[in-house]
């Protein structure tokens, strides 16, 4: 079994009972015009996960490992968007306006989908989820248990927002939940270096964190 570098310690894995899951690397938090720039932040600060992210999933695809694509975005109607999410704040545009992607994080438009340099191949999962955890009013807890997973890598934006909520999610589901915090990022970076601290403190609360590089090596020793 190999054993995953990682804090606050290392980590043995099940390659058939792990789950690469990347969260949320859509056009809309990653490409101009989308909902991350609308909340007025600084998009290419994302950028750095992609690299990181692209290397990991095509190590996870010659493994053999499930991999799991997140998307957050509602219906077209915004019937599974509650209000106080539409309404918050002073963006520029709000979920559902017209942008430059289309409408602003809603399913089946353009800015909702997976960046280019990620794109799920036709066999993977794609979860389409409302809230900003992967298990709320989603079909992941069903993947999960169907393909019999008890650990999760995970990738994607934002660290401490839509990372974070899937791994405390997971974290109290039972699943041994692992962070490449390489493969994260927030748009702000000192959110992004406290986000995995919280993960790895006390022991490993929340779960571990480990990286790209440790996790070719580990899968480099099957
Ligand atoms: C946010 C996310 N930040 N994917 N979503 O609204 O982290």
């Amino acid at each position: 079994m190999p054993k995953l570098a990682a804090q606050p310690q290392s980590i043995d894995f099940d390659i058939a009972r792990t789950a690469l899951v990347i969260i949320d690397m859509q056009r809309d938090f990653l490409e101009p015009g989308g909902f991350g720039e609308s909340l007025g932040n600084d998009i290419s600060l994302l950028r750095n996960a992609v690299a990181p992210c692209a290397v990991v999933l095509e190590a996870a695809r010659a493994a053999e490992m499930l991999v799991i694509h997140t998307r957050e975005g509602h219906l077209p109607d915004l019937s599974d968007a509650p209000p106080s999410k539409i309404s918050r704040g002073q963006p520029s545009k709000r979920i559902g306006d017209i942008g430059p992607m289309g409408r602003i994080l809603i399913r089946g438009e353009p800015g909702q989908d997976i960046i280019p340099e990620l794109y799920p191949l036709p066999n993977e999962v794609v979860i389409d989820k409302p809230g900003k955890g992967a298990f709320y009013a989603t079909e992941f807890g069903d993947v999960l248990k169907k393909h019999a997973i008890e650990t999760l890598l995970v990738c994607g934006v934002t660290t401490e927002v839509c990372v974070h909520t899937t791994v405390r999610e997971g974290n109290d589901r039972g699943y041994r939940c692992v962070v490449l915090g390489d493969c994260c990022a927030s748009y702000f970076p000192e959110f992004h270096e406290a986000g995995l601290r919280m993960v790895r403190a006390q022991g490993g609360i929340f779960g571990w964190v480990s990286n790209s590089r440790q996790l070719l090596t580990a899968l480099a020793d099957v």
